[in-house]
């Protein structure tokens, strides 16, 4: 960990208690299914442990985070997401672990919880499109899941997929991506430790329209790495097809690590919005790797990043 991103300092230690109250109060009034499947006020925190993860960085807002969402299988405005994902059924909920691991089999994500540490991590997230946030999410690293299952000597890549459910995904019915939408990474990028799978942001339960119950997150990546609400890892010899990649290649590379020399085809990378700045927003350079490269960039030692976007 760079000592940059080291603090001792947690986001809810700093947020006045009766603001946060408040936020939820208003939401609970408008009806904003902000919180998931969390109804009312009277939610437990998860109690996340403090991490260094995020010195410096300053979360955006509960409702920027829980109404400005990619989640394509609730609809592909930004809106979508947080006024249908309320939809889809959380509980019970398991990981399917195959492929070549000691322990294939269903993982209930209850069990999975026993044996995990939540942290919080305090991450920065950049989409694709230009525009980016701060999540302060609840998590584990993804290797302490693999650990448990057990991954074999010949795995060199990691597969994920999410939960495919047409009656709850009002999205899918459309033909833009070939369902479910799938992800994956490198074993050494799944193994890394700022690599975690989310259960949660702002130490409570992860809001369905960002990937309840459960997701992936890689920060140094564009966010359409960071699959929501999986169902499904396997371990694998070979790299294998991921959902935009397979939509178009040279749009939206396997790697995907955030780069501000290699442009999008249809538009620079150069430059990035922050979400919440408002319509006049000063645009912010785009950071090697999402500012993760003092952390990550060893992963990529002698390869050409425009060839391997
Ligand atoms: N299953 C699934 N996962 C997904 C997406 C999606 O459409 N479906 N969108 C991705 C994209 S493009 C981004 S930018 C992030 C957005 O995460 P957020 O809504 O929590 O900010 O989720 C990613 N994970
Ligand atoms: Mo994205």
């Amino acid at each position: 960990m760079a000592g940059r991103y080291k603090s001792d300092l947690k986001w809810s230690d700093v947020t006045p208690k009766a603001d946060w109250i408040n936020r939820r109060q208003l939401m609970a009034g408008s009806g904003a299914l902000a919180l998931g499947s969390i109804a009312g006020p009277a939610v437990a925190s998860l109690g996340a442990q403090k991490t260094d993860w995020g010195a410096g960085l300053e979360p955006n807002s509960v409702e920027e985070i829980t109404t400005y969402n990619n989640y394509y299988e609730f609809g592909t405005d930004k809106g979508d997401p947080a006024m249908h994902a309320h939809a889809l059924t959380t509980e019970p909920w398991s990981i399917e672990i195959d492929g070549l691991v000691d322990q294939p089999g269903s993982y209930g994500l209850e069990d999975i919880l026993k044996s995990v540490t939540l942290e919080e991590r305090i991450y920065r997230l950049r989409c694709v499109e230009r525009w980016s946030m701060v999540v302060p999410w609840v998590g584990f690293e993804l290797a302490d899941l693999l650990a448990m299952a057990g991954v074999q000597p010949s795995a060199q890549y990691v597969a994920f997929e999410t939960a495919l459910r047409p009656d709850e995904m009002p999205g899918v019915s459309y033909p833009i991506i070939d369902w479910p939408y799938k992800e994956g990474l490198r074993l050494d990028e799944a193994m890394h430790p700022l690599t975690i799978m989310a259960t949660g942001l702002y130490d409570e339960p992860m809001p369905n329209q960002n990937g309840a119950p459960i997701r992936l997150v890689v920060p140094w990546k564009y966010g359409y790495k960071s699959i929501k609400s999986v169902v499904r890892i396997s371990l694998v010899e070979e790299q294998p097809p991921t959902a935009w990649n397979n939509y178009s290649a040279n749009e939206y590379g396997f790697y995907s690590n955030v780069n501000p020399d290699r442009d999008h085809p249809r538009w620079s990378q150069k430059y990035e919005r922050r979400v919440g700045g408002g319509l006049f927003a000063k645009q912010e350079p785009t950071l090697f790797m999402n500012g993760y490269a003092d952390e990550v960039g060893s992963l990529y030692a002698g390869m050409d990043l425009i060839e391997n976007h």
